[in-house]
């Protein structure tokens, strides 16, 4: 759970209970209306025109309905795409079929793909500033755990801030068609306290894992330290 999914959660909510109590009251309306001017018999009953009062009464509060609607939107919107000034980044580059996590200003880079699905760690109640793009072509970055979803697109780098509110290992997929492998292109987020993430990001301050980190990706540690993979660098991969 982040906050921002649990807003929408709400906002869903919220929804269901005001459609259950408007559908209702028409059922009752309609109802009443049946039963109570049913035809009795064969006199034909009094003709009106205009209820001017009831008239206003059923144009003025649907509006107000509409409004408050877009009210409470607009507030869980707002919240879900804040990019509130935090030093937790993490560049997240989506390719055919795997995921790449690099984490700027550190040595931490996670890389995966098919059968080999990457973890990005993060720290628990703490912005997380995501850059999410991708090398080649449309995919989605999907966490179930998070209710979140969004676009990877190639020349594009999307922004968006997750706070997980819980620790755990979420499962995450892409969610848009993007070639043969797509069944496998997962991954998983996994929320840890911020004294375990501070020495996961540590563990990659030694030399050897950044240059088995380099010799992985085919690419080189100023590329790497740059924060940003670069397309050639996914080409080299062989794929
Ligand atoms: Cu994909």
């Amino acid at each position: 759970m982040t906050e921002s999914s649990k807003s929408a959660f709400h906002l869903w909510q919220g929804f269901s209970i005001g459609a259950v109590i408007i559908g209702a009251l028409v059922v009752v309306l309609m109802g009443y209306a049946m039963l109570r001017y049913r035809r009795k018999g064969d006199h034909i009953p009094a003709q009106h025109q205009y209820h001017l009062p009831l008239e206003v009464i059923y144009t003025v509060v649907p509006i107000l309905i509409v409004f408050g609607l877009f009210a409470a939107t607009l507030v869980v919107e707002n919240k879900a795409t804040a990019n509130p000034q935090t030093n937790v980044v993490v560049n997240v580059n989506a390719f055919q079929w795997g995921w790449q996590f690099l984490y700027p200003g550190t040595n931490a880079l996670v890389y995966g793909q098919t059968t080999q699905s990457p973890t990005m760690e993060i720290p628990v109640n703490t912005n997380v500033h995501i850059n999410l793009t991708s090398t080649d072509v449309i995919h989605g970055f999907y966490v179930h755990a998070f209710n979140f979803s969004r676009y990877a697109l190639p020349g594009v780098v999307n922004q968006f801030t997750i706070r997980a509110q819980s620790t755990g290992t979420f499962f995450g997929q892409c969610t848009q068609l993007c070639g043969l492998y797509h069944s496998l292109m997962f991954f998983q987020v996994k929320v840890v306290s911020a004294s375990d993430y501070a020495k996961w990001v540590a563990s990659f301050n030694n030399p050897t894992a950044i240059a088995a980190a380099a010799a992985a990706l085919k690419t080189t540690n100023a590329e790497l330290s740059s924060g940003v993979a670069s397309k050639t660098s996914y080409t080299k991969f062989g794929r």
